[in-house]
């Protein structure tokens, strides 16, 4: 086998995180996966057509650990809760610090702590839909649990899905997840005031986002300044 065909083959591996299994597990695994990921999918659809039916708008957030997801949902309920009647659903393994945070805010908040798991999935959101009166809101976001690259398997229903990374982990950072920029109508690039500072070339991680996703909006905000908060709640159309 020549050396090229040999790296190839390596790369494909590197690709295939289950590339330790035998070949007999490795379909199982496959199989049971997209199984998951059908079903889940299915009951997203479901969740998007039932608050569709309530009139009520939502966005579900994902991003890296601090990005300032959080934070930036602070800014947003609190422009926002004069005119809305606001739900926050909050995912973290533990602790509802998150939902402590926005409650802070005039918004409803419920935290789901999702144990060992490292996304919600379209289950938890149909639990809460099911068992919450839907007519007293207007308005739902969903804030993820901290990581970029679990919330990719699993879609929630909302009408939107934004993407958050920020100065402060590197401008390689969507270049190296592009996953979920694929599948978000919106990119945040938060703690712009901390750029200068870093170095981080924010250009670039502009570019990589549009280069993953013709079709995405890409916004630089700053949770801190209340930089362009206001922008980004006109390209969510709220
Ligand atoms: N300088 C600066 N700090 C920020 C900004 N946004 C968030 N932070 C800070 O970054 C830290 C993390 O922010 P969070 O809002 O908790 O981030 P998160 O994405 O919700 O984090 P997890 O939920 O733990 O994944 C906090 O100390 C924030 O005050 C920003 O735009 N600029
Ligand atoms: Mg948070």
């Amino acid at each position: 086998m020549s050396e090229k065909r040999k790296k190839e083959i390596q790369r494909i591996k590197e690709l295939e995180s289950i590339n330790l299994a035998t070949d007999g597990i490795r379909d199982l695994v496959v199989q049971t996966k997209m199984e998951v990921e059908r079903d889940n999918e299915l009951l997203a659809k479901q969740n998007n057509e039932e608050l569709r039916e309530h009139k009520i708008k939502s966005v579900d957030i994902v991003g890296a650990i601090g990005a300032g997801k959080t934070a930036l949902i602070e800014k947003i309920v609190e422009i926002l809760s004069e005119k809305y009647r606001i739900l926050v659903i909050c995912g973290d393994i533990t602790t509802r610090v998150d939902a402590d945070r926005i409650q802070s805010h005039n918004a409803e908040t419920i935290q789901i702590n999702t144990g060992r798991e490292c996304a919600l999935n379209a289950y938890h959101i149909h639990q809460i839909i099911e068992n919450k009166e839907l007519d007293d809101y207007d308005l739902l976001f969903i804030e993820n649990v901290g990581n970029l690259i679990c919330p990719s398997d699993f879609t929630l229903g909302t009408d939107k899905r934004i993407t958050i990374v920020s100065t402060t982990e590197g401008e390689w950072v969507i270049e190296k997840h592009p996953m979920l920029f694929k599948m978000s109508q919106v990119a945040v690039i938060n703690k712009v005031d901390l750029a200068e500072r870093l170095g981080t070339n924010i250009q670039k991680m502009i570019e990589d986002a549009k280069e993953i996703n013709p079709n995405i909006e890409v916004i630089t905000t700053s949770a801190k300044t209340g930089e362009n908060i206001n922008k980004l709640i006109e390209i969510l159309e709220l």
